[in-house]
């Protein structure tokens, strides 16, 4: 006989279908009438219940009734932690006003920023559950926060602040992304050259020392910052070794996606302009396309991204809800799988991947988004008997159970 001795908090799931969303074999790697040992809150051993081996039979057996197991979804793109909200800009935007338009005169992403240097490190975090606990219903496990509504360095702090604080108060893990380009702050109108040296950079080694930043982001448009000024932003990632992101080609196209390509960048996301030359220098980096369906729903966008080149290059897709009181109030996962299959024409097997194990390439996370030995025990269990039903359904929620690090 082999195997380690039983700890408590190991356990068996069997009669249960799972979806391992491993890559390259069956659709949705599927298996069926399947067994899951867990074993120290990892994946100990996955497949058909009759291959079962014998070690795993000692340990307590869970009976799913035949449910669908998959990774925990992964929130990969979010600004969950800001102040206020826009309903007002809302309301304008239905009466004729454009989203660019609304930014220009003073509005938009400016106007959170005012409401969010405004609140408390304490408002800010309960402001945050509130959504992160939506995401959480639908078995989230893993969310991305960026800051960016700050724009200052004590508000920038604050913002990482309380996304940190998330995790000590959910069970759910936080990667956090410094966004300190991501608009230009009112007392720097017309100077964000200055802002970008000023404040940005200075916030960003400020944010490192604290251990807040996992990863670095802009937002590369017409109405937040060139390429140069990221260039900038994404050289002082580089010196402090820490990966970059980008708001590229959302708007307009900047050639943002090649610039992130070239920094080796986990992410590009929104890319409604990318064109194929930006497809393929993500292809040749491995930078993850983010595909964010409810900003293009929110703005009334109409130019999709282009999902076909992005297969045809084998660009990984991930799915997210951008998560922000302006362009994307979503807070759903499942609703942004339904959008990115029916809006951009994903299949729901790329949108499926596209929260699990696509969303964990884009934050750089070896330890999730698929089922296997030795990945984390992030896993959710739903009441579908299909798994193209989690993209299908539209405001429905079939999780049954979700399981943290093996904890229930
Ligand atoms: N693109 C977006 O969609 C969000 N940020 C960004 O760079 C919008 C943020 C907002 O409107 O508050
Ligand atoms: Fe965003």
């Amino acid at each position: 006989m082999c195997g380690g001795a039983v700890s408590e908090g190991d356990f068996l799931l069997n009669n249960a279908r799972v979806a391992t969303l491993a890559p390259g074999e069956a659709p949705y790697g599927l298996i069926g009438d399947a067994a899951l040992a867990v074993r120290n809150g990892a994946v100990a051993w996955v497949g058909q219940s009759a291959d079962l081996p014998g070690e795993f039979g000692r340990l307590e057996a869970r009976d799913m009734g035949g449910r669908l197991v998959t990774p925990a979804p992964i929130d990969c793109h979010t600004h969950l932690v800001a102040g206020g909200n826009r309903a007002r800009e809302f309301e304008m935007r239905l009466e004729g006003a454009t989203y660019e338009e609304i930014a220009r005169a003073g509005g938009g992403i400016v106007s959170t920023v005012a409401a969010t240097r405004a609140a408390s490190e304490d408002a800010l975090l309960a402001d945050a559950l509130r959504r992160a606990d939506a995401l959480i219903a639908e078995g989230v496990a893993t969310i991305e926060v960026k800051s960016g509504y700050g724009l200052d360095t004590e508000t920038e702090l604050r913002m990482l602040r309380a996304a940190r604080r998330i995790a000590g108060v959910r069970p759910v893990r936080v990667r956090t992304t410094y966004l300190g380009a991501h608009a230009v702050p009112p007392e720097f109108k017309g100077r964000a050259d200055a802002y970008i040296d000023e404040v940005c950079i200075p916030t960003l080694h400020a944010a490192h020392a604290e251990g807040l930043v996992d990863a670095v982001d802009g937002f590369c448009e017409g109405i937040a910052f060139s390429p140069a000024q990221i260039e900038r932003v994404f050289d002082a990632a580089r010196e402090l070794g820490l990966p970059v992101k980008l708001h590229a080609e959302q708007l307009s196209n900047l050639g943002g996606a090649r610039l992130a390509a070239a920094y080796g960048a986990l992410s590009a996301d929104h890319l409604e302009y990318l064109d194929e030359d930006g497809v393929r220098a993500m292809a040749g980096a491995g930078t993850v396309a983010v595909i964010l369906p409810g900003a293009y729903y929110t703005l009334r966008e109409t130019r999709a991204p282009p999902i076909d080149l992005l297969r045809r290059h084998g660009v990984g897709m991930a799915v997210a809800t951008d998560a922000n009181p302006g362009s994307s109030p979503l807070t759903s996962l499942l609703l942004a799988m339904n959008m990115a299959c029916t809006l951009f024409r994903l299949t729901p097997e790329e949108a499926l991947a596209g929260i699990t194990r696509e969303a964990a390439r884009a934050l750089g996370l070896a330890e999730c988004g698929v089922v296997a030995p030795g990945r984390r025990a992030d896993l959710a269990v739903w009441d579908v008997d299909h798994p193209a039903e989690l993209a299908y359904r539209i405001g429905f929620n079939p999780l049954h159970a979700r399981i943290y690090g093996g904890s229930p």
